[in-house]
């Protein structure tokens, strides 16, 4: 016997004012009337709401509660958030409904509880190989990146809806790219990307996980060699790239060697999705700056912002990555250790169209049947819906209604788009549900509108409309709906990336937190359910996945290297231990468990390379010890069953004492030993 919103806020199904829970074999809670009171009656009885009245609840206030309440020690998140965290370089993993944060992932910076980036030869070496020389000349003199600015995940899909394997997050900042296997949410590669400089919204899988897309934001200049002049004739200096990276279907990571790019104009290309089902082939990437303004706002020329702005259209570039993936095999030529389809060819080739978009356009979103594209155009009140039967018939029908400078066939606009809805001030990023809604964001108004698509979903005036629309709390960015950029999305549940909270939380400093909103989607009207302040960074995009897609290791099989996720030639068994001399140092088997390290004394010479191989050899769920040098910068977290190697020279003379992070046990203060360097 569920209970309609309205019963649950009054009470009438229980007769006597009571809340039934669990249907027909649950227990009615008391019988309790209003007995007026600082709260107003919740129709919860008996305990229930002198609680609720003690604590100032209305009765919306307890039924949200109860619609995002998880009881201690119980599963009950039917959903993860992964989010990106923005300036702190890592990944959120946030359970829907609860709004708990479950885990931190380091990816670009390094994250000391983790170990990430301390010393263990694992992590370190994803952080060093992660700014490359030979892809970015300019990396040589600058010395390895620490830090990233988390934009875009993008969760591994199978046939278009999520498959839990891995999920891959760029770095707007430098242009780079990262992968996180979800066996053990732990980064395993981060690719400095040929040609990109920068990048932002241009990150999404292909509907297989073919390829794990990432696009220029800022312009690249082609030739480091003419920075002198070159923003003065920005138009033959610069150009945008669209990268295709090649997953390896085992492991998950990204090969260069497979990979390709799509040489663009340099029109600062923006956010892009996949096209999928009746889109399968195509990707979309939207524009701005068209004008390729470059300011010059000290010396009396137009600020950027004003250049970037001054045309009613930019381009949403539209690419058959299917047939670029073949022509990369003939006609690229290798630029920085990536092949490259030229922009000429591509353009000869049928590879790149361009298509009118509404002023400054941001986001780009692909409806779950591949039929719709929605595109926000920040500075248009509109929605404006294109559809891929359209472009692809304009496309057929050489419809275009000029080239542009570049020699790219630029579609006209009434051709391909399909409808167009007032939706308000600012609207950017588009997600789904199944029955055939938008919701996006609106940046200006600070809200989120929900409009129908068209056939199949909606017909003649049912579609193309606006039906709802919510305030939120402030300046929403994105916008997650659960399982909302795939071929089955799961509706229920949205959140909006909030970029101002200005006065949702206690003032904790004039830096403040982010602000997740968690939306329930089950009611004909759209409904905040909670806030969740995010104190970290700057989240931008997130990704909803049901929980069950995920199957997580508890622990590592004994012995494993979280690199190559498979037993470590130099995992050492209990009995196993010890110490060698070597040529230039010591070298040392060490196991790692309740409550001792195995040696606990290791003794060098000032000037010696110390290479250590510690293995966990725990089998237990959460026995996880940590190994800490002081003075030494090391600190690494061996989860149970983890081999790990660390290297360094011993260039600082005395006694060290290293010790276990982790609160393992009764004897874990015990859990020492000293590194004696003579
Ligand atoms: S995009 S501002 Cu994902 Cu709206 Cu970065
Ligand atoms: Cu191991 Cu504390």
């Amino acid at each position: 016997m569920p209970l309609s919103r309205r019963e649950l806020l009054t009470g009438a199904a229980a007769g006597a004012g009571g809340l039934v829970i669990g249907g027909v074999t649950g227990t009615v809670i008391g019988g309790g009337e209003d007995d007026g009171g600082a709260g107003a009656a919740t129709g919860l009885g008996g305990q229930a709401d002198a609680v609720a009245k003690a604590r100032d609840l209305k009765p919306e206030d307890v039924t949200r509660a109860l619609k995002t309440f998880v009881p201690p020690g119980e599963h009950k998140d039917e959903f993860f958030l992964f989010a990106s965290g923005g300036h702190s370089g890592q990944i959120l993993v946030i359970g829907v409904p609860s709004m708990r944060l479950l885990k931190v992932i380091g990816v670009f910076s390094p994250e000391p509880w983790q170990g990430h980036g301390y010393g263990a030869d694992s992590s370190d070496l994803v952080i060093k190989q992660g700014t490359d020389p030979k892809n970015k000349p300019v990396s040589a003199a600058r010395g390895p990146l620490t830090w990233g600015d988390t934009h875009h995940p993008a969760l591994s899909e199978t046939k278009g809806e999520y498959d839990g394997r891995w999920i891959y997050i760029n770095d707007r900042a430098n242009g780079r790219i990262a992968m996180v296997d979800l066996r053990d949410f732990k980064t395993k590669q981060i690719v400095d990307v040929p040609n990109l400089d920068s990048s932002h919204g241009g990150v999404f899988c292909t509907p297989n996980s073919e390829y794990v897309h990432i696009s220029t934001m800022s312009p690249t200049l082609v030739d480091p060699t003419k920075a002198a002049n070159a923003l003065e004739n920005f138009k033959d200096n610069f150009r945008g790239y669209s990268s295709f990276m090649a997953i390896d279907q085992k492991t998950g990571r990204m090969d260069l060697a497979k990979s390709f790019q799509i040489e663009l104009p340099p029109y600062t290309q923006d956010l892009a999705d996949s096209g999928k089902l009746a889109s399968d082939g195509w990707v979309f990437i939207n524009s701005y700056n068209s004008e390729m303004a470059a300011g010059g706002n000290l010396d009396g020329g137009k600020p950027i912002e004003v250049g970037a702005s001054a045309n009613d259209f930019d381009f949403m570039h539209i690419i058959n990555w299917k047939k670029a993936e073949t022509v990369a095999q003939s006609k690229s030529k290798v630029i920085n250790g990536m092949r490259v389809i030229p922009l000429d060819v591509a353009v000869s080739e049928g590879i790149l169209y361009l298509a009118p978009e509404p002023k400054s356009p941001h986001g780009v979103d692909v409806a779950p049947n591949g039929q719709y594209i929605s595109v926000g155009g920040k500075l248009d009140p509109h929605g404006t819906i294109y559809s891929i039967d359209k472009i692809t018939t304009a496309i057929k029908n050489s419809d275009f209604e000029k080239k542009d400078q570049y020699g790219i066939p630029v579609l006209k606009l009434d051709s391909v788009v399909a409808g167009r809805v007032e939706v308000g001030l600012g609207p950017l990023h588009t997600q789904y549900d199944a029955e055939g809604h938008g919701y996006i964001s609106l940046f200006l108004d600070s809200a989120v509108a929900k409009f129908t698509l068209g056939e199949p979903y909606f017909k003649g005036d049912q579609a193309f409309k606006l039906v709802d629309k919510l305030p939120v709390h402030y300046n929403i960015g994105h916008l997650v709906a659960m399982e909302g950029d795939t071929v089955k999305p799961a509706g229920k549940y949205l959140v909006a990336l909030n970029k101002w909270s200005i006065d949702r939380f206690p003032v904790v400093g004039t830096l403040k937190p982010q602000n997740f909103q968690l939306v329930d989607l089950t009611g004909e009207k759209m409904e905040i359910l909670t806030d969740m302040p995010i104190g970290i960074g700057e989240p931008h995009y997130t990704q909803g996945i049901r929980a069950d897609r995920i199957k997580a290791w508890e622990v590592y099989p004994v012995g494993t290297n979280p690199l190559t996720m498979e037993k470590d030639p130099n995992a050492t068994a209990k009995g196993g231990e010890k110490i060698s001399r070597t040529a230039d140092g010591v070298e040392v088997w060490g196991t790692v468990t309740r409550s001792q390290f195995k040696p606990d004394q290791i003794r060098v010479k000032k000037g010696d390379k110390v290479t250590l191989h510690l293995t966990n050899i725990e089998t237990t769920p959460d026995a996880t010890h940590g190994f800490s040098i002081p003075r030494y910068n090391v600190n690494i977290s061996l989860d149970p069953g983890e081999a790990v190697t660390t290297e360094f020279v011993a260039d600082a003379q005395g006694t060290f004492a290293y010790y276990c992070t982790e609160f393992c046990s009764a004897l874990h203060l015990e859990m020492q030993g000293w590194l004696v360097v003579s």
